[in-house]
Formats: C-alpha cells, sequence, structure tokens
C-alpha cells in the first residue's frame, strides 16, 4: 500500500497503519462480520470525493459542482439495483445501523411494537435491544432459536407474530448460521399486518452470488452493511419496493443525515461492479465451503457447533464442553495469530463480556485464497489452543504455524 505522502505528514498515523497492514498480513483473520476489501475499492474510497459536499440526491443537490457526484451515486445505485434486484436503492447510509434507523423512523412511532431475533440468539444490537435506540424507542418482542436444534423456529415466530401483532418484523442475524427463510417469514407479516425488514448485512454477498435465498420480492424493505461478505467499504445501503422509495430518501437526507459520504459511494460502486463478476459468484461459493469445512474439521476436534452446522459464512462455537470462556478462547487465540471474537450462544449463562462461545467466520481468509487445506489446518491450531489454554508454548508454537500460513497468503 502506497501511503508515503502520510509518511511525511503524520509518521505516528502512518506508523499505526503499516503495523495494521501487518496485523491484518499476519493473522488468520476468522471475525465473520470482515473482510479485506480491494485495492480498488480502497483507491476510491481514499480519494479527493471525500471533499464534496453533496446534500441530496443525484440531479437535486443543494450545492454547485455535484456533477461528478452524481455519475458516482447514479452508478452505485444502478449497480446495486441489478444486483439486488431491487426497485429502488439508497446508497447514503453511513452504517447498517443508520439504515435500520431510516425504515424504522420512516414507518413506525415511538412505542410501535418491532419483533426481531435476540440478540441473545444471534440477532443483532438494532432490531430491538435494550441498549439500543430501538429498544428505547419501540415495544420489542423476540424469536430466538430452537434449544435443541438451534435453528430458528418458525411456530415460535408465528405464535409471537400472532399473540403481539408487530407493526414491524425483522428477519435479520450477526451470528446465525443457517439458511433465512423470507418467504416463510413475509407470509406470516402480510398475516398479522406487519412490515417486514430483512436484515442482509451479513449475507449481501451469498445472494448477490445466489448461495443464500434473496429477500425480494418478499419483504418491503432489505438493509445491508457493504464491507462483510460483500468486500466493499465500511457503509450501509437500504433497498425496497418503489411505493416507499420517497419515504426512505427523505428520511436518509435530510431526515438522519446530512452529506453523503461521496467516496465511500464511489468505494460502493467500484464493490457492487467486482460484484457483478462470475468470480465473485466462486468467492462466494467458496466463502461457504471453507466455513462448513471448518465446522466439520472443529467437529472431529470435538467442538459443539451450534446447529450442527453451518450453511452460509459463519459458526457459532459452544466452548462450554471445553471448560474455556470465550473471552479466555478469544485472547489465546489472538496471541496465537488467530482472530476471532467471543459471542453469546444461545441460552448462554454468561454474560456478554465473557460468553461460552467464539463466532468464527470464513469471508477473510477465502478472500486471501485459502481453501480445503488451509481450513483443516486451522482447525487443527485451534484445537490445539483452545485445549492447551493455559500452555505459553502452545501458543506461541502455533503462532509461528499461523504467521507461516499467512506468509503463503499475501492480502495485498
Ligand atoms: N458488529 C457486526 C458484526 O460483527 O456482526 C454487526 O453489525
Amino acid at each position: 500500500m502506497n501511503i508515503e505522502y502520510l509518511k511525511e505528514t503524520d509518521p505516528e498515523i502512518y506508523e499505526v497503519i503499516c503495523r495494521e497492514i501487518a496485523r491484518e498480513q499476519n493473522k488468520i483473520l476468522l471475525i465473520a462480520s470482515e473482510n479485506y476489501a480491494s485495492r480498488a475499492v480502497i483507491e476510491a474510497q481514499g480519494s479527493v470525493l471525500t471533499n464534496k459536499y453533496a446534500e441530496g440526491y443525484p440531479g437535486r443537490r443543494y450545492y454547485g459542482g455535484c456533477e461528478y457526484a452524481d455519475i458516482v451515486e447514479r452508478l452505485a445505485i444502478e449497480r446495486a439495483k441489478e444486483l439486488f434486484k431491487a426497485e429502488h436503492v439508497n446508497v447514503q447510509p453511513h452504517s447498517g445501523s443508520q439504515a435500520n434507523m431510516a425504515v424504522y423512523f420512516s414507518f413506525l412511532k415511538p412505542e410501535d411494537t418491532i419483533m426481531g431475533m435476540s440478540l441473545a440468539h444471534g440477532g443483532h444490537l438494532s432490531h430491538g435491544a435494550s441498549v439500543n435506540f430501538t429498544g428505547k424507542l419501540y415495544k420489542t418482542v423476540f424469536y430466538g432459536v430452537n434449544k435443541e436444534t438451534g435453528y430458528i423456529d418458525m411456530g415460535e415466530v408465528k405464535d409471537l407474530a400472532e399473540q403481539y401483532k408487530p407493526k414491524m418484523i425483522i428477519v435479520g442475524a450477526s451470528a446465525y448460521s443457517r439458511v433465512l427463510d423470507f418467504e416463510a417469514f413475509s407470509e406470516i407479516a402480510k398475516e398479522v399486518g406487519a412490515y417486514i425488514l430483512a436484515d442482509i448485512a451479513h449475507i449481501a454477498g451469498l445472494i448477490i452470488a445466489g448461495e443464500h435465498p434473496t429477500p425480494f420480492p418478499h419483504v418491503d424493505f432489505a438493509t445491508a452493511t457493504t464491507h462483510k461478505t460483500l468486500r466493499g467499504p465500511r457503509g450501509g445501503i437500504i433497498m425496497c419496493k418503489a411505493e416507499y422509495a420517497k419515504a426512505i430518501d427523505r428520511m436518509i437526507f435530510p431526515g438522519i443525515q446530512g452529506g453523503p459520504l461521496v467516496h465511500v459511494i464511489a468505494a460502493k460502486a467500484v464493490a457492487f461492479k467486482e460484484a457483478s463478476t462470475q468470480g465473485f459468484k466462486e468467492y462466494q461459493k467458496g466463502i461457504i465451503s471453507n466455513a462448513k469445512r471448518l465446522a466439520s474439521g472443529l467437529t472431529k476436534h470435538g467442538f459443539k457447533i451450534i446447529s450442527g452446522g453451518t450453511d452460509n459464512h459463519l459458526m457459532l462455537v459452544d466452548l462450554s464442553n471445553m471448560n474455556v470462556t470465550g473471552r479466555e478462547a478469544e485472547e489465546s487465540l489472538d496471541n496465537a495469530g488467530i482472530t476471532v471474537n467471543k459471542n453469546a450462544i444461545p441460552y448462554d449463562d454468561k454474560p456478554p463480556s465473557i460468553t461460552s462461545g467464539i463466532r468464527i467466520g470464513a469471508p477473510s481468509v477465502t478472500t486471501r485464497g485459502m481453501g480445503i487445506a488451509e481450513m483443516d489446518e486451522i482447525a487443527n491450531m485451534i484445537s490445539e489452543v483452545i485445549k492447551d489454554i493455559n500452555n505459553p508454548s502452545t501458543i506461541a508454537n502455533v503462532s509461528v504455524m499461523a504467521r507461516a500460513l499467512c506468509s503463503k497468503y499475501p492480502i495485498y
């Protein structure tokens, strides 16, 4: 990465970025929501478009000099519409949470009831968690996963919807390894007269590639982030039916945001172009086969995977039978050169700062070209660390192996 001007101007930040590049290169990154954006995405995001104010929408701006911002945003919108087969797209949300906020604020009033997946079972903060604005503004009802199977219990979803009559049902997750049945959710929403929002932040790339069912035409709205399986810049996006377009656009600007981040929108457009290629489809297939292989490798080593495996890019590992907490595992694995995040498992008896599990995802290792054989190596390394978690020499040995593996797969 060429950041030579920065070296002259701000050696401290330059140094930190160099160290971050080395961290990303030298560790096996298994955080399910992260990825390595392409150089082209990073170049667009690092461009002079950051200088431009462009409040409004293409052709209807509140500043002069927006002719190139207009081209950028129109390209991003058209590419996203094509990829997701969506009637309308807004590419301005700065994040997934703001995308969700715009949907809620457009169609709900405070005290309305929303129903989402429980954060403790793999849902997301912005789907009604009590510590989030959604939990403070709205009444909330949560569905979860079945204790025995680890799958979402659609019978429970239906019963809760009938009982609480939510105004909006949210289908989406941050730590659920199975297929989301958008059609079944939408049937339930129709039956109780609820709007339906699909939050596809984690699985956007899989959906584009046809590796997960698409939410459209079943849902009213879909929100996503662009930096997870989609592999673009950090940011958000809203897709919706044409009838909701005006309300959504007005809520993003001027409702909850000011000037769009034109440089990020340019990088989103680049990512959408990359996502339209056959190579991207193969990449998404690779993510799933790597995730499945990691899950089966860990299972062979005696680890319990919630729901018994994965259909997507991630898995939740229950460490209770290993007598190790998620926090201990996260720390020791990172010291061994393998970065994961501690994660509550469904029905966890430990607090979120400790947890009984870790979440593992395959997008980043797949981006750098690793395949089945490497997944087996990684499963072995994880097993060695967790089973000998108090032994510094095991951690040191694994960190040498992790670094050697990473050196075969440069990220940039
Ligand atoms: N924080 C993200 C994740 O890690 O899944 C979701 O927004």
